[in-house]
């Protein structure tokens, strides 16, 4: 019976063909999340508004989209099984249901206007920064960035710790406010970026060389750094903890080592953590300045200047890992 053999052979291969598509397509599903963030909404997990929002709305219209989607394919399947061709059968012969169709249009309209209200009420929550907490880190008002192109969202006292972030090929660097006009001597960390909690952290984001992209996927959206140009984000973490990201735009060669961390601290042990780090960068400087000194000396003197002092030194004995 070669016909039977046959089918039975075409059957074979729809079944592998079948199990392996299934199994490509949840292997994609499982790669995917290692790759990206949860499994089937944006990360978040660290208090901050802006991410939560962002969290909870995505779940929304992930929720309304499955309803629909099931509703969709559930009456497509049940119509297809029900009505598949029979022999002999002569179907209905059913052209338009008014009704029917005004219905769906509607109903699509109207979720969609449902949605787009609900993302602009919780869009609110997402670009503008809350106060900081009472118990939070002591901030200052935030003054203008000059030559910003951009609003940057205050919060509604209009106080917040506002720390300059700067995208260079390929480390980010934090600058911290100490409330004078010099931004020269201001403390600032590389890498990590430690920060108190409670406390309404507004970012003024800019680039040094080429465009790179701060991302700290549980804080919240990505935010371009440009060079030449400012732009603003912000987050308020509620619990110590770290939260890590990268670069998001491919800057050049080592793109990929461009990591990002944020470290969240309570507001006391923020404030310590800040002297510590502007007294080590002051002795660094003093450090340098006598080395300065001392080569000058020689030179006056006669000498060669030493063979370890090298000019770059000062720089790198900065460029400490913080925390
Ligand atoms: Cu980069």
């Amino acid at each position: 019976m070669p016909a039977a053999l046959a089918s039975a052979h075409l059957r074979t291969r729809r079944r592998v063909f079948a199990l392996t598509l299934i199994a490509a397509l949840t292997g994609t599903l499982v790669l995917a999340t290692g790759a990206s963030a949860g499994f089937w909404t944006p990360e978040s997990g660290g208090g901050s508004a802006n991410a939560e929002s962002i969290d909870t709305l995505y779940g929304l219209i992930l929720a309304v989209a499955a309803v629909v989607f099931f509703g969709v394919e559930g009456a497509l399947l049940y119509s297809l099984i029900k009505f598949r061709a029979r022999k002999d059968a002569v179907p209905a012969q059913i052209r338009g249901n008014t009704r029917l169709e005004i219905g769906w249009t509607l109903g699509a309209a109207g979720i969609l206007v449902i949605l787009a209200v609900v993302t602009f009420v919780m869009l609110d929550d997402i670009r503008n920064p809350p106060n900081s907490d009472a118990d939070g880190y002591p901030t200052a008002r935030i003054v203008n960035v000059q030559n910003a192109s951009a609003y940057q969202p205050r919060p509604p006292n209009g106080r917040a710790l506002n720390i300059e972030v700067n995208g260079q090929r390929y480390i980010w660097r934090y600058t911290y406010p100490d409330g004078d006009d010099n931004p020269l001597n201001n403390t600032f960390n590389y890498k990590t970026l430690v920060v108190p909690t409670k406390t309404t952290v507004t970012l003024t984001i800019v680039a040094q060389d080429v465009a790179h992209s701060w991302w700290i996927p549980e804080l919240g959206g990505k935010m371009d750094a440009v060079p030449g140009h400012t732009n603003f984000t912000w987050f308020k973490v509620q619990k110590p903890g770290t939260f890590r990201g990268q670069c998001a735009e491919l800057c050049g060669r080592n793109h990929a080592d461009m990591l990002a961390t944020v470290v969240a601290l309570e507001p006391d042990d923020f404030k310590a953590w800040l002297e510590n780090k502007r007294d080590e960068i002051d002795a660094n400087n003093k450090e340098a300045q006598q080395r300065r000194e001392e080569e000058l000396r020689d030179i006056e003197e006669g000498d060669s200047p030493a063979e370890d002092a090298d000019p770059q030194e000062e720089e790198t004995a900065n460029q400490g890992e913080g925390s």
